[in-house]
């Protein structure tokens, strides 16, 4: 039971103290003083390398973050979670991602009730569908195979899929398509079908809910579509649309037979659900031992995140470190840069899985933080991104932490691509953390009015995850690591990662003004004088064409 408010923790008031002189070291300092650091400050598990000796920090920073989580009770806090205790408070919810990826033996109760079986029920029935649409027994209504295969979800039932489908690429069927869809703008839907073959079509309608208003309106177009390219037979439904959701009743309603759905519970959040049978694309995509390899990733994080100590502990540290920036230095972005093209849509995915679990003002009782919570994550593919937006983290104004993510092997060697690939991966850090003097530009004798120009003051921390190859194992793992970091952080900041109450409010709206645009007669409008104007000017507009 923790009693202190955050910033009344000792070790709090101990790094806030100890953070007035270390904002003052450098780098260069720090490494010219412990030749070793460079090995001393990493740590392995499950096969990823975390090297976060360029960070700007010392042995103290590390044993008093190590303070802060022990006083902030995380321990605990893991064991709650794993327990399957209804940590999610708001919602009165369990949160057991972890549980969809524990092996078939292992047992954890929900009120009571051991879910890993059903957890495997779920998969073994996705295997057996997947085999069949894979092998071309399960046939479309006018007896052709399915060649493609549409996802149909937003959030967290489209994020996870796409950026896994993306990372995964390499290990997918190959002459399948596959699409998704997720925006309600209607050219989402347009574009992901205008190739496609409804009879060879395969459509997911993946929400948890099934009353996503995006996802729904997708659904009713794909129905439409198919119906129009099908002859008009409703029975085509059935053999072209499958359904991963809890709300069986919906699922029915909209026409999907219910034996074609695939289900998942309350205690998977939207975000965390990539690896339930949401994740039934990514298995049509790369097969079930592929999926199954995943999740035995993700599991052994989750085991390597309950039971290493905190110092050797992945997750625990890299959650440490973005506290120490985000509140101690103020810095208010990570950016991630996976040196690995395949990994694309990943620091989209990430947006989400931190932001909107730890973008909260309060407290798990409710009360305000008086501390910076969520960070923003961003980040884009290097070497891309070397060529736009580094230029800032490097001689800009702010400080900007980044995750390097790199692997030892591409997945496809072609000449000497990887091993440039990989020499400017470290230049990159190296140049941030050690910069470049304003003596050492001198000495290449530039013109005196450039040296302030071409001088970079370095101190610039990152860390690099290093792991062998990006395999679906490899992808579970840092998907996991990442969830477990984003769960550390909301532990300490004593707020719930698991409530999402800011996506509500504008779906609220968004309802209420609906039929005020659609109505024939025009409305009454209650809203300010700026909703009501641009909901009038659309009005105009739409109706002059
Ligand atoms: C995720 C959020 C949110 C959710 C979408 C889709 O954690 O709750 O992104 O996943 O709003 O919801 P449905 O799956 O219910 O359609």
């Amino acid at each position: 039971m923790i009693t202190k408010s955050l910033t009344q923790r000792l070790a709090w008031k101990a790094l806030t103290a100890h953070h007035r002189k270390a904002k003052g070291l450098h780098l260069r300092e720090l490494f010219a003083n412990d030749p070793k650091r460079g090995e001393r400050l990493t740590v392995e598990a499950a096969g990823l390398f975390l090297d976060f000796s360029k960070n700007r920090v010392t042995d103290q920073t590390i044993a008093l973050l190590l303070q802060l989580a022990k006083e902030s009770g995380l321990r605990a806090r893991i064991n709650a979670m794993f327990r399957g205790e209804k940590v999610n408070v708001t919602e009165n919810r369990a949160v057991l991602h972890a549980a969809l990826r524990a092996p078939r033996s292992a047992s954890i109760r929900v009120d009571g009730k051991n879910v890993v079986p059903e957890v495997h029920a779920v998969l073994d029935k996705m295997a057996a569908f997947t085999d069949r649409v894979r092998s071309g027994a399960w046939k479309g209504y006018s007896g052709k195979r399915i060649k493609n295969v549409v996802n149909i979800g937003i959030g967290g039932s489209d994020l996870g899929p796409v950026m896994a489908y993306e990372a995964l690429k390499n290990y997918s069927a190959r002459g399948m398509t596959f699409g998704f869809v997720s925006n309600v703008d209607g050219i989402d839907f347009v574009e992901a079908t205008r190739a496609l073959d409804p009879a060879e079509t395969l459509f997911i309608v993946s929400s948890k809910t099934f009353t996503t208003m995006e996802t729904m309106t997708n659904a009713q177009s794909a129905r439409a579509w198919l119906l129009k390219g099908l002859g008009g037979n409703p029975k085509s439904v059935a053999k072209h649309f499958v359904a991963v959701s809890t709300n069986a009743e919906k699922v029915s309603a909209f026409g999907i037979d219910t034996a074609n759905m695939f289900g998942f519970w309350d205690w998977v959040g939207g975000r965390y659900s990539m690896d339930s049978a949401i994740g039934l694309s990514t298995m049509l995509a790369i097969g079930p031992d592929h999926f199954r390899a995943m999740l035995d990733g993700f599991h052994q994080m989750d085991e390597h995140f309950r039971t290493a100590p905190f110092a050797k502990n992945l997750p625990v540290l890299m959650g440490l470190l973005s506290i120490w920036y985000n509140d101690f230095f103020g810095s208010q972005t990570v950016a991630v840069l996976p040196y690995e093209n395949y990994l694309k849509r990943f620091p989209a995915y990430l947006q989400q899985l931190a932001m909107e679990s730890n973008g909260k003002r309060v407290t798990l009782e409710g009360k305000p933080v008086n501390y910076d919570t969520s960070p923003i994550y961003w980040g884009e593919p290097g070497t891309n991104g070397q060529h736009s937006f580094y230029q800032l983290i490097h001689q800009g104004t702010r400080l900007i932490p980044c995750d390097f993510i790199v692997f030892a092997r591409p997945l496809t060697p072609l000449g000497r691509h990887h091993d440039i690939l990989l020499a400017n991966v470290l230049a990159q850090s190296e140049a941030l953390a050690f910069g470049k003097t304003t003596a050492e530009v001198k000495s290449e004798g530039t013109l005196p009015g450039l040296v302030p120009h071409r001088a970079f003051d370095g101190n610039r921390p990152s860390n690099t995850l290093l792991a062998d190859r990006l395999t679906p194992a490899t992808l579970g793992k840092l998907v996991a690591l990442y969830e477990h970091s984003v769960f550390t952080q909301g532990a300490i900041w004593n707020i719930n990662p698991f409530d999402q109450w800011g996506v509500e409010l504008g779906k609220a709206l968004a309802q209420r003004i609906l039929p005020e645009i659609e109505s024939k007669v025009i409305p009454k409008l209650k809203h300010d004088s700026s909703t009501n104007n641009l909901i009038r000017r659309y009005r105009k507009m739409k109706a002059a064409k």
